[in-house]
Parts: structure tokens; sequence; C-alpha cells
């Protein structure tokens, strides 16, 4: 069995099934790691759905800011943007059954290999004073929440503050700045202050601002950290943490679909591929940037 990372899929689902092709996924053998953002911006938001669903225990599926957005506006807590394609989804006949199924993913998924190492998968960052425990705990009170009463998260869930972590954060501002940090954040300062505007590339090293996985001490370091959301800083591998997100729907909106394959790896949907299940891993292959 192999496990592959797969980054942000955004609707382009063309793209995810020649990916696929190219790795020779087999869903009788293989397991996939969703890094969240399935849908939205891309043209096929309803075609990814169906097709990762089908898949079952196939595929791990962590949920991005484009799913939760996704699931305010069918909740309608939200109003759709003009930059939305996800009326495909909303309009669709099974689209009950596709949305039951995507409000159940979690927010972060780990991975243990048995060996003392393992893998935590969320769509974009932690703090640095989280440690890999709180997380999941942290992601479990926000699951919770949405499988109870959704429209109460949605109401809650828009707004930029608290900025901060604390101990002392109420359940409201705690399942906000959880669901930022998860799905949200990319960068913030040594004692955890967010930024949730940042976008682009990093910024520079003389910003008190710093990706979030640069940020030390981190307390997460117990796992590997397979992320998404941040498609400017392409793929990375540094500081136990492995970047996925390589900017498939960008790539896709600009090129024809067909070409993607054949472009520069950072056009591909994906980039962290391989992560095996046995010692020693299998080395670096090709371009496709597998991990190990
Ligand atoms: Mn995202």
């Amino acid at each position: 069995m192999t496990r592959y990372a797969i980054g942000d899929v955004q609707g382009c689902n063309d793209e995810l099934q020649a990916l696929l092709a190219r790795l020779h996924f087999s869903a009788d053998r293989d397991q996939l790691y969703f890094v969240g953002d399935l849908v939205n911006r891309g043209p096929a938001s309803l075609h990814v759905l169906r097709f990762v669903r089908s898949l079952g225990d196939n595929a791990v599926v962590v949920l991005g800011n484009h799913d939760l957005h996704l699931l305010a506006v069918a909740h309608g807590v939200r109003r759709s943007r003009k930059s939305d394609t996800l009326d495909d989804v909303l309009a669709a006949p099974d689209r009950d059954t596709l949305l039951d199924w995507l409000i159940t993913r979690p927010l972060a998924h780990i991975h243990p290999h048995g060996d003392g190492r393992a893998d935590l998968v969320v769509h974009a960052g932690l703090v640095p004073q989280w440690t890999v425990g709180m997380t999941l705990a942290l992601a479990s009170e926000v699951e919770s929440a949405l499988r109870d009463d959704p429209s109460r998260v949605f109401d809650h869930m828009y707004g930029d503050e608290p900025d901060r972590w604390s101990d002392d954060l109420t359940e409201k501002d705690r399942l906000r700045f959880t669901i930022n940090v998860l799905t949200r954040r990319r960068v913030c300062t040594a004692d955890g202050r967010v930024d949730l505007k940042w976008k682009g590339k990093p910024p520079p090293s003389n910003s008190p601002y710093q990706p979030w996985f640069d940020i030390e001490p981190r307390e997460s370091r117990a796992a590997r950290v397979i992320f998404g959301h941040w498609s400017a800083l392409g793929f990375v591998q540094r500081n136990g943490v492995v970047g996925v997100d390589s900017g498939c729907v960008w790539a896709a909106l600009s090129r024809p679909s067909t070409s993607t394959l054949t472009g520069r790896p950072s056009l591909l949907p994906a980039a962290g591929i391989s992560c095996p299940t046995t010692d020693p891993p299998v080395p670096t292959r090709g371009r496709s940037g597998a991990i190990s």
C-alpha cells in the first residue's frame, strides 16, 4: 500500500484524475490523504466530491476553508460570492448526501506509523503553542459542534478575532480561532499572533510574521505535519512539515487542463506523495515530489 498526500484540488477533477492515472493509483491498494479545499474556484467541484466520497476509507479528507464556506452557504448562513463555483454542488440531486458526508470530515487527522512516528494532516497550519494532542482535541471540539448544530458554528465562524491563542478563550472564540488556524492561517509571530490576511509569498525575514512552521519552538514536532492552503509557497518540505498545495487551480484556470501534467511539477494538483508505512522510506521518485 502506498499513501499519497494530495494538495488543494479546488474542483479540478480532470487534473485530479490525470494525476491519479500518472500515479497508477489503485483504490484497492492505495490510500489518499486530501489536505482540504476539495471544492470551489475550479469547474468541477461536484465531480470531485462524488469521486472522493466514492473512495470510502481509501480517502482521508480534512476540511479546508472553501469546504466550510460551501457548507455555510448550503446552510443559508452565507451567500455565494461572485468568484464561487459551487452552484453545481448546490443544485445537485445528491447534494444532501454529499454535504452530509463533507460536514463529518475531520479538521485534523493523525496517522501513527507504529514506530513512534506519525503524520498529522491539517488544511492550513497550527500555532506554535499547540501540541499534537491539543490540536486533535481542539479539532474534535469543532467537529462535534459541526455535527450538533452546524448553523451555530457557521454563524460565528467568520471573523479574524481573536488573533492569539489563550487557554482562557470562551467556547465560541475557541471554535472560531481553531477553525481560523487550522483552515486559513499561513503566518504568525513567535508568540502565536496570527495574521489571517497574509497571502502570497512568505514575509521578508525581518518581518515579525513568519511561516507558521518556521517559528521555534513548535510544540507539534512529535508528528510530521502535512498541509496545503498556500499555493504561493508551492511544495515545501522542511522543519518537520510537508506543504503540498502547488496551485493546481490557478494553473488549470490559465492553461488547458491537458497541459497540466506535462508542465513543471509546480503545476501538479499534488506534490507530496508516497508515504511508505515500512522502514526504510522509499527514496524520492522522479519529479513528482515523493516524500519520505
Ligand atoms: Mn484553503
